[in-house]
């Protein structure tokens, strides 16, 4: 059976082996799944073979309510820049400047064709399900400032040759005030030809936050669906973005990312698939785990769980789609955030905490060219237009839990971030609900300071401070000890910043400390579940203890944190706290 045999076959080269993956084969070699009936009603529904033995007038009908997925044309006559001659030789040094120049490769990319097929990368069970036939048409809205043309031409082609033609309404490209003559009147040349793609100039250049607000004034779609200029969208990516929107138009939705690797322009799934997007006390946005109330979550409620639409507390910030009504309703966007950074926490702070939901969507693959770095200047200081973005919007929405955030990083009290009055208004006008609201119920996996014991520098009697050095970024850091700030250097003062929790875990701002891979402690994704996790706090004693009666002491050899031995009036396992809470 050609629907039955998805629902239970799993494709084996489809990505890393993973928790969710292999817990769900146990779930299904133990009992049957939970959602028999369901999928079996959809079996029948949808059974192509049924439909030929039906009457006409009802196989019409009820193939009138559900399609599959677009999947593209293939086998189109490549199209190229028309200005570059593809039968010169290749010139390496030529390419190797512009790699530099453009933070990617713009040599390759200008003799690439601008639709080339994109890979189909999606997870079997993606091509099985079915869409409302009735969605609403998206304006597709890229912004950009000197991309470079062929980059821009792909993303905007591939849209047109991936999609539907009934849901696209037009292909908006904001250019926000872009000096590159290729830009000028070559990129006009190029898509004189399709009707659907409208150039909308900004007179002057706003950066990508404002650059993205005046555009979706621009927009006359139903539907906002904003991509980075630089994307390639995959068959079928459209559809399952739209039909959640349908069903509720104040969901908002987030395909999952692709890796186009900057140098080769290989399209590598990197993948979103497998995680959420998750919050920090930093205000970045985190890929995190899929907490196990979704995995559940989406086992109830899907008959094809493992690429169900996942709950996400964040979004990266370029790739979403939206209700354009809805936008508006919600405040669009900041107008006083600068050129990059923080518009996509507000946005994801505002739809959960005001009353809408966000959702990331495995089917949907998009590919997204990660450059190394910015080929453009902020208009300012990288770090402080960034800084002062998070410094506005953490002003907004953090109420209660603001001095928090100014804790991790004291200076950032003092900086001066404009009139926030408008945006107080928008927050007070919608009733959104507080920050510890969106905490507690989007995502508990970050502590609140009511939920800690402890937090900040954690300082021992040898005068010595745990130091993350920037390993909680990622599984496998290590605990570093290093010497104590004392009010100068705040700027690095993250890394020093640690959190207790009154469940017992020792944390950085992002992963939890873990004993169980060694002498040093780790940092590892937070599991919940105690073990090499769970730590006591004794005030008396000051030690940092485990189960097995061992210590965190800080080892100045090795200058890391590892646990030892307990041993009574160690200075270097005796521990405070530079903000206590009991
Ligand atoms: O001044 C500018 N004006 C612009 O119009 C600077 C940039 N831009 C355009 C630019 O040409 C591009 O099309 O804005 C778009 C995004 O800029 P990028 O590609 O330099 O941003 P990014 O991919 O480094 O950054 C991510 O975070 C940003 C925070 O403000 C934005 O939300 C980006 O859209 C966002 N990108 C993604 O979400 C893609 C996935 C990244 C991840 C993880
Ligand atoms: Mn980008």
């Amino acid at each position: 059976h050609l629907l039955g045999k998805s629902v239970i076959r799993f494709d084996v080269n489809f990505g890393d082996p993973h928790p969710e993956k292999e817990s769900e084969l146990r779930h299904r070699a133990v009992d049957p799944p939970p959602h028999k009936a369901v999928e079996k009603e959809i079996l029948d529904k949808f059974d192509r073979l049924k439909f030929h033995e039906k009457e006409d007038v009802v196989r019409q009908e009820e193939e009138s309510q559900f399609v599959h997925a677009f999947t593209g044309k293939t086998n189109l006559p490549p199209v190229y820049l028309d200005y570059v001659d593809m039968n010169e030789p290749w010139d390496k040094d030529l390419e190797v400047t512009m790699k530099k120049q453009w933070k990617m490769n713009k040599y390759l990319s200008d003799r690439t064709p601008l639709n080339r097929d994109t890979a189909d990368l999606r997870h079997a069970t993606c091509r099985e399900r079915q869409y409302q036939r009735q969605l609403p048409a998206a304006s597709v809205v890229l912004v950009f400032y000197n991309e470079a043309l062929s980059v821009v031409l792909r993303t905007a082609f591939t849209v047109l040759k991936e999609s539907d033609p009934r849901l696209i309404h037009e292909i908006l490209l904001y250019d926000d005030c872009s000096t590159n003559e290729e830009l000028k009147a070559p990129l006009e040349r190029h898509i004189a030809a399709h009707p659907k793609i409208r150039l909308v100039r900004a007179k002057e250049r706003g950066g990508l936050v404002r650059a993205r607000l005046y555009s979706s004034r621009e927009a006359r779609g139903e539907v906002l669906l904003f991509l980075d200029a630089h994307c390639e969208p995959t068959p079928g990516w459209l559809e399952p973005l739209l039909e959640p929107i349908a069903k509720d138009r104040t969901t908002v939705t987030v395909p999952s990312l692709d890796d186009i690797n900057w140098e080769t322009l290989v399209y590598a799934g990197a993948e979103t698939v497998y995680v959420i997007g998750g919050v920090n006390w930093l205000m970045n946005m985190l890929w995190a785990a899929i907490p196990q109330r979704e995995i559940e979550r989406r086992q109830r409620e899907d008959p094809f769980p493992i690429t169900a639409n996942l709950k996400t507390a964040s979004m990266a910030g370029g790739l979403f789609a939206m209700d354009r009504q809805y936008f508006k309703e919600l405040g669009e966007y900041d107008e006083g955030l600068g050129v990059w950074g923080g518009e996509n926490m507000e946005l994801s702070f505002k739809i959960w905490m005001c009353g809408g939901s966000m959702l990331m969507v495995p089917c949907s693959k998009v590919g997204h060219i990660f450059r190394p770095s910015h080929p453009y200047d902020f208009m300012g200081n990288n770090g402080d237009v960034v800084a002062r973005n998070y410094i506005r919007v953490a002003r907004v929405w953090f109420d209660d839990e603001l001095d928090f955030f100014f804790k991790i990083r004291p200076h950032f009290k003092d900086i001066d971030v404009g009139d926030i009055s408008g945006r107080l208004a928008i927050r007070e006008k919608l009733k959104c609900k507080s920050y510890a609201w969106f905490i507690k119920t989007i995502y508990p996996e970050l502590p609140l300071q009511r939920d800690l014991i402890g937090a900040g520098q954690i300082r021992n009697e040898d005068n010595k401070c745990m130091d993350t050095r920037g390993g909680d970024l990622r599984g496998g850091g290590l605990l570093h000890l290093g010497v104590c700030h004392n009010g100068e250097g705040v700027n690095s003062n993250s890394n020093r910043f640690m959190m207790f929790t009154k469940d017992d875990k020792l944390m950085g701002l992002n992963f939890c400390t873990d004993s169980g891979y060694g002498e040093g402690l780790q940092f590892h994704t937070c599991h919940n579940m105690g073990g090499a996790q769970a730590f006591e706090y004794d005030p008396r004693t000051k030690q940092i203890k485990q189960k097995n009666g061992k210590c965190a002491t800080g080892d100045v050899v090795k200058q890391l944190v590892i646990m030892a031995e307990c041993r009574d009036n160690d200075k270097t396992q005796r521990w405070d706290f530079e903000y206590k809470y009991f």
